[in-house]
């Protein structure tokens, strides 16, 4: 078992949960995090036993952004050289569906982490917010392009220009997260997607979420094309067999995974 410093990473039959743990700094988000989330990610990705990831904050909070006391005296050829938070996009490559489980802040990074995961289940006191104008900046890790693919320019350009923050109804309305539970419920609540989007085969959660992901990177025609493609694919799956037969012959379908 690997010990990391600012994560925890536990694991519940097939769903691994990472939980940020910095909470005297509301789970600001440091380099330091950044390559144990990026490790731990890549690690249960490869894991054929892990069928979903769930990530999570404390109760007050997912997290309240990258961590400003590391970034104040950054400069640009500094910033830029290393690529700051530039390896948070390794998360975005995992093939495992990632649920990201909203409780409290979910602001700057914060909101761009949940963003990066395959969905957002959001607590009833969950706020979402890009403030990093506040600080001068703006978002970094794609809270002017995810949020605007997900929310549309209004509410998008609402955000980022104002820095205010969004409740979690007003989230769900908008198309940010996939649906609101009682606070005290979050993690009940998620790992029951959590567990139901593990049991399926891991090939064919993965092909489906690389397929849902195409439509944000290509025209219709072309995402038409690549679905229809790894449609095709999955009937060279021993587990395209076995769900149909198991269909067939009604019982439960054994996944090979
Ligand atoms: N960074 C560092 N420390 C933080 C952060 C943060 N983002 N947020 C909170 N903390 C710390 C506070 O400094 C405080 O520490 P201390 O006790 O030592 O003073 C502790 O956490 C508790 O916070 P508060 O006392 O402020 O708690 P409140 O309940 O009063 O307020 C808020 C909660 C409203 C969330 C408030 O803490 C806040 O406004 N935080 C900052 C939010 C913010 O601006 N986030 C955006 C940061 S910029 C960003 O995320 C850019 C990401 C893109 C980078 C991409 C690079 C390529």
């Amino acid at each position: 078992e690997k010990q990391f410093e600012n994560i925890l990473v536990e694991q519940k039959d097939r769903v691994a949960i990472i939980t940020l743990n910095r909470p005297k700094a509301l789970n600001a988000l440091s380099s330091a995090m950044e390559k144990e989330v990026v490790e731990a990610v890549e690690g249960l990705d490869s894991d054929p036993g892990v069928g979903c990831i769930v990530i999570t904050g404390s109760e007050k909070a997912f997290a309240a952004g990258a961590d400003i006391k590391e970034m104040k005296d950054k400069t640009y050829p500094g910033i830029y050289l290393e690529r700051f938070f530039h390896d948070w996009k390794r998360l975005t490559a995992a093939r495992t569906p990632i649920i990201a489980a909203v409780s409290g802040f979910a602001l700057g990074g914060g909101c761009e982490l949940a963003m990066m995961c395959d969905m957002i289940i959001a607590g009833d006191n969950a706020k979402f917010g890009q403030p990093e104008i506040t600080l001068g900046v703006i978002p970094g890790m794609g809270g002017s392009q995810r949020l605007t693919r997900a929310v549309g320019k209004a509410k998008a350009m609402d955000l980022c220009l104002t820095g205010r923050q969004m409740d979690a109804d007003e989230a769900e309305r908008s198309g940010l997260v996939t649906r609101v539970v009682p606070a005290a419920e979050l993690l009940e609540e998620t790992m029951k997607v959590a567990d139901k989007i593990a049991s399926m085969s891991k090939t064919t959660a993965a092909v489906a979420k690389q397929a849902v992901n195409r439509s944000f990177e290509t025209t219709l025609e072309e995402g038409l094309l690549a679905e229809q493609n790894a449609f095709y694919a999955l009937f060279a799956t021993e587990d395209q067999t076995e769900g149909m037969s198991a269909f067939a012959e009604k019982r439960k379908p054994e996944w090979q995974r």
